[in-house]
């Protein structure tokens, strides 16, 4: 499970970094991660998501896990965003672009639930 985590974040990494550097658009081109601006940062800690977070529409949100064990955050909603993070990692994912109330929830700990509004 670790070793399949681990290389399906190597995966996402390269997909988000190839995504990065396609979106740079007409503007400076800069160092890739240097520019990658979060709206919002959801910490994850002793099995809890924390409070609800509220971000703009469609911006890139921040999660930062400080469990030992690998979380997601996943939307209720199917196929609105997920992102796995592994323990003690760093993750992000792309808000909706809909103003609305996301349920989230993690695929791991189905105990484990949170709430991203989109302003
Ligand atoms: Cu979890």
């Amino acid at each position: 499970m670790t070793k399949f985590g681990a290389l399906w974040v190597a995966v996402w990494l390269m997909v988000a970094l190839t995504a990065a550097c396609g979106a740079s658009g007409g503007s400076t081109q800069e160092h890739a991660g240097s520019t990658t601006a979060t709206a919002a940062t959801i910490t994850i800690a002793s099995m809890s998501y924390g409070e609800p977070v509220t971000v703009p529409s469609g911006a890139q949100v921040a999660v930062a896990n400080n469990d030992p064990q690998e979380h997601s955050v996943t939307s209720d909603a199917a196929g609105a965003f997920t992102v796995d993070v592994d323990g003690n990692g760093h993750g992000t994912f792309t808000a909706p672009s809909a103003p609305g109330e996301y349920p989230f929830h993690c695929t791991y700990h189905p105990s484990m639930h949170g709430m991203l509004i989109v302003s």
